[in-house]
């Protein structure tokens, strides 16, 4: 990114999880802003890119993009915008996806937003969400689920080890889990 300084939460939860939706909360009280690399990839392939037919075939299996089309995509969202504080959803989603960010950006987070809900719950958000979107039926929310447990989970871990990891009990309602979540940003209000 050049000289830009910038500070940078990745926020990260289960499919389902309310990532999207608390991260519009914190746009509107900290302005930070949302980054969400699911829509930055959605985006992408509506646009009709190269990489187009790829990212679809990969977000109906519920697979993770390879890393390089992801951190182009937020590198150049970075770049474009003249805030300095970022709120990066759903990325990094294992660890090559962390460690080529890193070595990519040279950026580290200053903290993690891990959003903790039980699949049960997330499973029956997803059902009723209703957006028409091609990885929301069950089939492929068993697979997202997998890969999050097998694949992105390990980066929470790796997180938790450096102590930057701040978790919420997501399962509550949006009004509560945004209680929890404007604790931990206050050191950054506006
Ligand atoms: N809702 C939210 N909070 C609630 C609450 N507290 N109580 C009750 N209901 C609540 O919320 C989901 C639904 O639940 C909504 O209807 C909401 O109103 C309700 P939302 O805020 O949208 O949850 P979110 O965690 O954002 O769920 P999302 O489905 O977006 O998470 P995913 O991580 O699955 O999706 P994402 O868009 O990040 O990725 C999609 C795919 O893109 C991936 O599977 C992968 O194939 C690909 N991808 C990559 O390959 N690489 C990347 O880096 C990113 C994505
Ligand atoms: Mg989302």
């Amino acid at each position: 990114l050049g000289d830009k300084k910038v500070t940078v939460v990745f926020v990260l939860g289960g499919p389902g999880s309310g990532k999207g939706t608390q991260c519009a909360n914190i746009v509107e009280h900290f302005g930070f802003t949302h980054l969400s690399a699911g829509d930055l990839l959605r985006a992408e392939l509506k646009s009709g890119s190269e990489n187009g037919t790829m990212i679809e075939n990969m977000i109906k299996e519920g697979k993770i993009v390879p890393s390089e089309v992801t951190i182009a995509l937020l590198k150049e969202a970075m770049i474009k915008n003249d805030n300095d504080k970022f709120l990066i959803d759903g990325f990094p989603r294992n660890e090559e996806n962390r460690a080529a960010f890193e070595h990519v950006t040279k950026i580290s987070p200053a903290f993690v937003l891990f959003f903790d809900c039980s699949e049960e719950e997330m499973e029956k958000r997803l059902l009723g969400r209703n957006e028409g979107r091609v990885d929301d039926n069950i089939e492929t929310i068993r697979k997202r689920f997998k890969v999050f447990v097998e694949s992105s989970l390990p980066v929470i871990e790796y997180y938790k080890a450096k102590d930057k990891v701040k978790k919420i009990d997501a399962a509550k309602p949006i009004a509560e889990v945004f209680e929890d979540v404007k604790a931990i940003f206050a050191p950054y209000a506006k």
